[in-house]
C-alpha cells in the first residue's frame, strides 16, 4: 500500500496539517529543520538507526546514526557560535559530497544561520558571484577546495572565516580555521527558536541572463519536503533511499537531506564520478529500494544498455523517480521494461521548495506527461497573452501557483522587483512576505505546458527555449522526445535559428548511441523516423552532430547557450555550465 493511498481523497481532504502531524510538530513549537532532522528522530527512539551511509571514490564507506548525526551537527552549530556567528548569517557549504556537507549542513540550521551550499565544482569566479551576492559571513570547504576560496576572498569583504572541515590541517594559510567535527561532538545543544518563517536554506539559480538569483527559503518548508517525500516518494521507515542529485542543487537539499531525514528514513549517498557500472554496483551493495534521479543519469543508462543491466541484482528497487528536465516518453517506456519499474517525473523548481506536478505511486501514468498537482497545491495554466487561467485542454500556457504552499521561496536576495514580477497581478509596491501569501495571485514558473481531459500536464518547454517558426510556437521537448524515440540518438536539443522568411526554423543537436556514425543515411532515416511523430511545423531544417551537449551542473541541457551562438548574440550568465 502506497502511503498516498488515493490521489483524490487525498485532494478533497487536503491540509498541510496532515505535515505537521507526519512531523509530530504542534503549534508554538520550535520548528527547526536541523532538530528535525536528528534529535526528533533520536526522541522516537531511532538513535541507532543508520541515517547516511556515504561512499566515496575506491569504495571507501562511512555510516553515521541518526545519533551521530545529532552530536556531530550539534558540534558545527556550538563551533559557529563559538565563532561569534549569528541567527540569520549566511554559511556557505562548499565542498564535495562528503558526510561533512550533509551534517554540517543540519548544524548550520540548528543555531539560526543560514545554509548555503554551493556545488563543489564552482570555479573561483560562480563562488565570488554567490558569496558577494549573499553576504556569505563563513565558509566551509575542505583542502582540497579551499585553494579557490583563498583566489577571492579579498574581494569578498563580508567573508570573515574560512573554516577548513576535512583533510590535511598542514599548510593552512594564517587566519584560516581547521575544524574536525568527530573530536568535538556536542551531547547537548540548545537549538535556535526557529519558527516556519526563519529563514533557512539559500540556492542560487542561474538565470537566462544577468546574476544568478538567491531563493531563500524558509524552516516551514520542512512541511512540503517531508509530506512530498511521503507521498510521491513513497519513503517509509524500512527504505534504503538514495537521491543522486549534489545538494548544490536544490533537489540535493529538499530531497537528499530534508525530505528523508525528517522523516527519519537512511539514505546512502555516492560520492565518486558517473559511470552506469558503478551506479548499478551501488544499488545492488546498498540494497536501495526507492530511487530519485534525474533524465540526464537516465539518458546515460540507456545510452549503456540493457545487457548492462542484467550483470547486477537490482531486485531490491520498489520505486524510481525523475527531477529536473521533462522526462521523455521513452524513457519511461525504457526503465519498466529494464528494471521493471517507471521512473516518475516530479515538477518543481528551486523556488518552489518542493514537488509541484508529480505522477504518485498507484496512479495510471501517462508516459511524456509531468503527472498531476501535488494535493493542496493549486496548479493553473495562464494564457500567454491576458494571463487569464485556461480552461480548455490541450491550450498551451504558462505553469503557475496560487501562492502560500509551506516550501516556497520568500524572496530572492536583494532583488525584490525580479521577485516581484514572478507574481501576476501583483501592485508595484507589494511586499515579498504579502505577496507569498495572497491568494489572488499566480506565481508563474517560467515554462509552459498544457493539461489534458484528465487533468495531466504535458510539459512544453521553458519560456525562453520555445521557438518561434512563423508565428507558430513549438516546444522543444515534443521534438527532442521524438528524436531520442531513433535506435541511434542518445540525447537531442532543439533550438530555433534565424530564419529570414519564417523569423525561426527548428534546427536540432544531437548525440548518437555507441555503435552509431554521422551519415547522410542515418540523417535521412532519422527524418523519416520522426516526420510520422511530428507536425510541419516541428520538422527540423538542421541536424548538427554533437559529442556532447552543453549542460548545467544540475543536468539541464542549456538550449540558450546553443541558441546564442547560433544566433551570434551574448550567452549571459554561464557560471552553472559543467565544463569536465
Ligand atoms: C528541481 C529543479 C527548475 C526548472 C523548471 C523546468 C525544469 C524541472 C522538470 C522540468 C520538465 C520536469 N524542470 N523538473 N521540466 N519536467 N519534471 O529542477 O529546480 O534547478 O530550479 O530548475 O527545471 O524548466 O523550471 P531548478
Amino acid at each position: 500500500m502506497s502511503n498516498i493511498g488515493s490521489y483524490e481523497k487525498r485532494r478533497e481532504n487536503f491540509s498541510w496539517d496532515i505535515a505537521k502531524e507526519v512531523l509530530g510538530w504542534k503549534e508554538g513549537e520550535i520548528l527547526n529543520i536541523g532538530a528535525m532532522c536528528s534529535d526528533r528522530i533520536c526522541a522516537q527512539g531511532k538513535g541507532d538507526k543508520k541515517a547516511l551511509i556515504w561512499q566515496g571514490f575506491g569504495g571507501r564507506q562511512k555510516t553515521y546514526t541518526f545519533n551521530d548525526l545529532r552530536v556531530l551537527s550539534n558540534g558545527y552549530a556550538g563551533f559557529l557560535q563559538n565563532l561569534g556567528v549569528d541567527p540569520g548569517d549566511k554559511v556557505c557549504l562548499f565542498m564535495d559530497k562528503i558526510p561533512e556537507l550533509y551534517i554540517s549542513f543540519l548544524g548550520v540550521l540548528k543555531m539560526g544561520a543560514v545554509a548555503q551550499p554551493l556545488f563543489s565544482a564552482f570555479g573561483d569566479e560562480s563562488l565570488e558571484v554567490r558569496l558577494f551576492s549573499a553576504d556569505t559571513r563563513v565558509i566551509f570547504t575542505t583542502r582540497k577546495h579551499v585553494k579557490k576560496v583563498r583566489k577571492i576572498q579579498d574581494r569578498l569583504p563580508a567573508l570573515e572565516k574560512i573554516v577548513v572541515v576535512e583533510g590535511n590541517p598542514d599548510k593552512l594559510k594564517e587566519g584560516e580555521i581547521f575544524f574536525r567535527v568527530e573530536e568535538f561532538p556536542v551531547e547537548d545543544f540548545n537549538v535556535y527558536e526557529s519558527g516556519p518563517e526563519t529563514p533557512s536554506v539559500l540556492h542560487y539559480t542561474s538565470g537566462t541572463t544577468g546574476q544568478p538569483k538567491g531563493a531563500q527559503h524558509a524552516h516551514a518548508s520542512v512541511w512540503g519536503q517531508a509530506l512530498t517525500s511521503s507521498w510521491v516518494l513513497d519513503l517509509k521507515d524500512d527504505d534504503v533511499y538514495w537521491c543522486t542529485a549534489d545538494p548544490g542543487w536544490v533537489t540535493g537539499t529538499s530531497y537528499g537531506i530534508i525530505g528523508p531525514w525528517s522523516l527519519g528514513v537512511t539514505q546512502c549517498v555516492l560520492d565518486s564520478g558517473f559511470t552506469s557500472a558503478a551506479w548499478y554496483r551501488f544499488i545492488q551493495d546498498n540494497k536501495v529500494t526507492v530511487w530519485y534521479s534525474a533524465p540526464t543519469a537516465i539518458r546515460s543508462l540507456m545510452r549503456d544498455g540493457e545487457e548492462l543491466v542484467k550483470q547486477y541484482d537490482l531486485s531490491s528497487l520498489r520505486h524510481l523517480a525523475s527531477v529536473g528536465e521533462p522526462l521523455n516518453a521513452e524513457a519511461v517506456i525504457w526503465s519498466e521494461k529494464v528494471y521493471g519499474l517507471p521512473f516518475l517525473d516530479t515538477f518543481w523548481q528551486t523556488e518552489t521548495g518542493s514537488m509541484m506536478i508529480t505522477n504518485f505511486p498507484g496512479m495510471k501514468i501517462k508516459p511524456g506527461s509531468m503527472g498531476k498537482p501535488f494535493p493542496g497545491i493549486v496548479a493553473g495554466i495562464l494564457d500567454l497573452k491576458t494571463h487569464e487561467p485556461v480552461t480548455e485542454p490541450g491550450t498551451v500556457g504558462l505553469i503557475a501557483f496560487r501562492p502560500g504552499w509551506p516550501s516556497m521561496f520568500r524572496e530572492y536576495v536583494k532583488k525584490p522587483e525580479i521577485y516581484r514580477s514572478k507574481f501576476v497581478g501583483a501592485a508595484d509596491d507589494a511586499q515579498p512576505a504579502e505577496l507569498r501569501v495572497d491568494e489572488s495571485l499566480w506565481y508563474v514558473s517560467g515554462d509552459r505546458a498544457s493539461f489534458d481531459k484528465d487533468g495531466y500536464y504535458w510539459f512544453v518547454g521553458r519560456d525562453d527555449d520555445v521557438i518561434n517558426t512563423g508565428g507558430h510556437l513549438v516546444g522543444p521537448f515534443e521534438i527532442e522526445s521524438a528524436l531520442v524515440e531513433h535506435e541511434a540518438i542518445a540525447e537531442a536539443a532543439a533550438i530555433g535559428k534565424p530564419d529570414e522568411v519564417n523569423m525561426e526554423v527548428v534546427k536540432v543537436f544531437i548525440t548518437l548511441n555507441p555503435g552509431y556514425e554521422p551519415s547522410d543515411d542515418l540523417e535521412l532515416n532519422i527524418m523519416n523516423f520522426i516526420r510520422k511523430r511530428l507536425s510541419p511545423l516541428a520538422m527540423p531544417q538542421e541536424i548538427e552532430y554533437s559529442k556532447k551537449l552543453p549542460k548545467t551542473r544540475s543536468g539541464k541541457i542549456l538550449r540558450r547557450y546553443l541558441k546564442a551562438l547560433e544566433w551570434g548574440e551574448e550567452v549571459g550568465d554561464l557560471s552553472t555550465l559543467e565544463d569536465d
